[in-house]
């Protein structure tokens, strides 16, 4: 029998243990900042030195040696070296966690925070220090339309093509960490329902929780590594 796809979505508490914050939760980014000012076009266009700050600042928390791939990444690189099928990773994370874990099928579908893009001639540039609205571009030579290279609401998300035609192939399909409410990655499960099976693996039920044929519930550095594990036994 040959081994099913398998299609990962992955969302902001699977790097908390890692020292992210998420965002809906009680300490989340959006329990002390608002949404309007700073993750939409509008709140670009009317302030990009206040976005450039919360972005900035987002970043240099990459940069901080503490901040470590857990063992929930690492486990899903594993999946995708020892998997014997097809495997794509979709995360709604701009952190760049999974990539330094080691996984190579992966589609940053909101973007990444270690790329900019300049809004004039829409180069993308890896990305590691401040932007700011001085900022030139290094491809073009023009300051003022530097951007982080990020989804925001309202944009259309990265990779649709290649997630849909993955979602069509898939036999089983894991959400981690992510309470579902974001669109349109909140619909991949409904789009598979009924020939994949369907898992979820959060700290505590999702929103989402009843549209998935399982649930596994706990801090994502314990229960992906096992569930890797025994996916990888039966393989
Ligand atoms: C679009 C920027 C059209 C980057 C972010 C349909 C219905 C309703 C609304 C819409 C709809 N379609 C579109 C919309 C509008 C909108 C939307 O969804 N609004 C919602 C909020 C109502 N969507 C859009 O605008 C999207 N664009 O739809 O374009 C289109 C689409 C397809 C094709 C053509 C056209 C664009 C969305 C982009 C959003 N960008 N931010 C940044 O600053 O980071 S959103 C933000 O939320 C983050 O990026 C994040 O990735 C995303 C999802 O959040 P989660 O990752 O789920 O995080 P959350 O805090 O919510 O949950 C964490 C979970 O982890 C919790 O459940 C918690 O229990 C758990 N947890 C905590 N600790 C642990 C843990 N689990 C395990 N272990 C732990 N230790």
């Amino acid at each position: 029998m040959t081994a099913p796809s398998i299609v990962i979505l992955t969302g902001a508490g699977i790097s908390r243990e890692s020292g992210l914050a998420t965002f809906r939760d009680a300490d989340g980014i959006w329990a002390r900042i608002r949404i309007e000012d700073v993750a939409t076009p509008e709140a670009f266009a009317r302030d990009p030195a206040h976005v450039h700050a919360f972005y900035n600042a987002r970043r240099a928390q990459l940069r901080d040696p503490a901040v470590q791939p857990n063992a929930a990444h690492l486990a899903l690189a594993e999946l995708e070296r020892r998997w014997p099928g097809e495997v794509l990773l979709v995360t709604q994370n701009v952190d760049d966690l999974h990539g330094r874990a080691g996984s190579r099928k992966l589609l940053h579908m909101h973007g990444e925070l270690m790329k900019a893009r300049c809004a004039r001639c829409e180069a993308v540039h890896p990305w590691t220090d401040d932007l700011s609205t001085g900022t030139p571009c290094p491809a073009c030579g023009r300051a003022g339309g530097m951007r982080p290279h990020v989804v925001w609401f309202g944009e259309v998300p990265l990779g649709m093509d290649r997630i849909g035609a993955a979602l069509d192939r898939c036999g089983l399909f894991l959400s981690i960490g992510t309470s579902g409410q974001v669109h349109p990655a909140a619909g991949f499960v409904a789009e598979v329902r009924g020939r994949a099976r369907t898992v979820e693996l959060n700290l505590e039920p999702s929103e989402s929780r009843s549209r998935f044929d399982e649930a596994i519930h706990g801090p994502a550095t314990e229960v992906v590594p096992r569930f890797v594990r025994d996916l990888l036994r039966g393989a």
